[in-house]
């Protein structure tokens, strides 16, 4: 059965598939080939969810993976939101004690979600990142990145200790993940996870990576996306809607 989860799962990653079509086959591939040296229960769970006005082979690509991939399950469900709403969709989904979430489209090392995961596991720390020391993607997405992370930790001093707001993968404890209550269904989301947790004072903590330019796509990053980071990021902090009640930091 494709989409019946196992029990007693040990560890569950959900992986971004958003129009990403058959180019999403070799990273899941590789994570399941590196997943399958463990003996402990783990599960991929593919989140293929899509538009139903935009043409996309991403659903269809995500179930014959699964046909043919064991412990590995997907979801395809019209999107209600943007990647917030994604996310949300495939951590809910995912059964293990430890959870995590990374995109599917290759630019995230794989052996992050190791790293991240062995760093959980023998710490106690409740969620654990990564940050981008090294990136190969665009003049572009580097600047907006920069101005957005020296932003944050402007508005959120809390936050000054650590590094990328938005970098992944993100792994975490289940029940640190239900106490989270997320609601962004943008890009926010990341700040939302970063941001709720450092105000549950859950022990968060940050890994070095590099992150890879992507080659089968353009950036799905447009600049209104700065505009919408920078009206939640301003929302959250002054307790304007959605995010009223939310003042800690
Ligand atoms: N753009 C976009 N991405 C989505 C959506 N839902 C889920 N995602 C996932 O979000 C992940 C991150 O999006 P990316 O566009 O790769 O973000 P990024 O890597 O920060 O930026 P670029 O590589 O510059 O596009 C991808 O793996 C997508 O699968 C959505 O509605 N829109
Ligand atoms: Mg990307």
């Amino acid at each position: 059965m494709i989409n019946v989860p196992q029990k007693g799962i040990e560890f569950s990653m959900a992986v971004l598939c958003y129009h990403e079509e058959e180019s999403v086959i070799p990273f899941v591939e590789n994570l399941h080939s590196i997943l399958s040296f463990f003996h402990f229960n783990w599960e991929i769970v593919l989140v293929a969810n899509y538009w139903p006005d935009i043409p996309d082979r991403t659903p269809d690509v995500a179930r014959a993976l699964c046909e043919r991939l064991p412990h590995t399950r997907y979801i395809a469900e019209p999107k209600q939101g943007a990647m917030g709403w994604d996310m949300k969709s495939g951590l809910d989904a995912c059964e293990g004690r430890y959870i995590g979430v990374i995109d599917g489209d290759g630019q995230y090392p794989i052996e992050a979600i190791l790293s991240c995961f062995a760093a959980i596991k023998i710490s106690d720390y409740d969620f654990i990142k990564t940050y981008r020391v090294l990136r190969s993607d665009s003049l572009y997405r580097n600047i907006i990145s920069g101005i957005y992370n020296r932003l944050f930790k402007l508005l959120f001093p809390a936050y000054r200790g650590f590094q990328d707001v938005n970098s992944k993968p993100k792994i975490m404890k289940r029940e640190a993940y239900g106490r989270m209550n997320l609601h962004a269904k943008d890009w926010f989301i990341d700040a939302e996870i970063v941001l709720n947790s450092l105000n549950l004072g859950l022990k968060m903590y940050e890994i070095p990576i590099k992150f890879q330019a992507i080659e089968t796509r353009k950036s799905f990053v447009r600049i209104n996306a700065v505009f919408e980071f920078t009206r939640n990021l301003f929302a959250y902090r002054f307790g304007w809607p959605p995010f009223e009640n939310k003042r800690k930091l």
